[in-house]
């Protein structure tokens, strides 16, 4: 007979129902967790393992859109990429900072990341071909990202939930600036208008799949939900962020490469089949840019070396002059 995992059940032996019903009773009551309360091993793990793999998502989603700062057609265009590049560096930075405080450390995490062991998202496995994927990526890169990250604000950890207010914040401006370029473009001169429908047939399936797997494919979500971390399914907020992009999509005068798309009788947008086949082989790095980005990572860790030594060379200083 199979026993159960703590992955499925939640508890990890060593554990008492009564330490799982208190901890239960405080998600139930709304209250946060925090750094130092007990939790049980698994919201412990599931966390470090989302939010580490969210810091990475945000650092690794740098590089498609960095590629194009020397090139941005516009001196507007270009600070407003720099400061948005910018701006996923310091999320990857808080979502670090969130991550170390339920004990995962900052050596370990990058480690994993840099060995191919860490996950990152799919959607940055994607090349960007033209200008109008900088803009393509920020309407529903972007949007996905922030209808995910606005239902993590509700988390129950405290540490995650409170670095989501802030990275919305500044997502909604990712967001903004994206689609003021597509619908600028899609109403532009006939070879603009073909570089926005060109980016959307490209990136529309992709930001469809990084929400996640269907509800049913999803072994994480059962938890996840039970515990307060996600507050809704991958498949809800797949169709929040259908329901509000397809619109908008269609009056910028775009066409959405889905011949299945289409609204029920309750107004939502229904879509078509997704190709997880494409999911899986893109995360398992058989397909798309996975070599490069972690070549990437690597080369900036590396160059980076410098910098870690003269910290580490200070703060030994300083230790050594209070310690005197
Ligand atoms: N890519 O059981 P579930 C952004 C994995 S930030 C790769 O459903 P879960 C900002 C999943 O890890 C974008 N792997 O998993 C920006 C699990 O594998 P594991 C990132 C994926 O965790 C914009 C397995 O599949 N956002 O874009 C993906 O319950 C523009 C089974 O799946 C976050 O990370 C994927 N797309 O739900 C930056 C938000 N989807 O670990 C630059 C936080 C699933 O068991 C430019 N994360 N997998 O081996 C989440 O909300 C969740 O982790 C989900 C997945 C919803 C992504």
């Amino acid at each position: 007979m199979t026993h159960p995992t703590p992955a499925q059940t939640g508890i990890t032996p060593g554990e008492t129902a009564e330490q799982h019903a208190h901890f239960e009773a405080r998600i139930a009551r709304g209250e946060k967790i925090e750094a130092g309360d007990w939790m049980p091993a698994e919201y412990r793990r599931q966390l470090i393992r989302m939010i580490s793999q969210h810091a990475h998502s945000e650092v690794v989603g740098m590089l498609p859109e960095g590629e194009w700062i020397t090139r941005a057609p516009s001196l507007k265009r270009k600070t407003i990429l720099m400061a948005k590049v910018q701006d996923e560096a310091g999320h990857g930075q808080y979502l670090y900072h969130a991550a170390e405080t339920l004990g995962a450390t900052r050596e370990d995490m990058l480690q994993a990341l840099l060995s191919g062991k860490a996950k990152y998202s799919s959607i940055f496995n994607y090349p960007t071909h033209t200008w109008a994927d900088v803009g393509m990526i920020g309407w529903l890169v972007d949007g996905a990202a922030i209808k995910n990250q606005t239902m993590l604000a509700g988390c129950s950890y405290g540490p995650y939930s409170r670095a989501m207010v802030r990275i919305c914040s500044e997502e909604t401006f990712h967001h903004k600036q994206g689609k003021e370029m597509i619908v600028a473009y899609a109403q532009g001169t006939p070879e603009q208008r073909a570089m926005a429908q060109d980016a959307l047939n490209r990136w529309w399936w992709p930001a469809m799949m990084m929400l996640g797997p269907h509800d049913a494919d999803s072994p994480n979500s059962g938890v996840l939900s039970k515990w307060g971390i996600k507050l809704k399914s991958n498949d809800e907020v797949r169709q929040e962020f259908i329901n509000e992009h397809v619109p908008e999509l269609l009056e910028a005068g775009l066409t959405i490469p889905d011949p299945d798309l289409h609204q029920d009788a309750q107004g939502n947008w229904r879509h078509g089949p997704i190709h997880w086949d494409e999911f899986w082989a893109v995360i398992r790095g058989e397909q798309g840019l996975n070599k490069e980005r972690l070549g990437a990572r690597q080369a900036a860790h590396d160059d980076g070396a410098w910098v870690r030594d003269a910290l580490q060379a200070y703060a030994d200083r300083q230790r050594a002059v209070a310690a005197d």
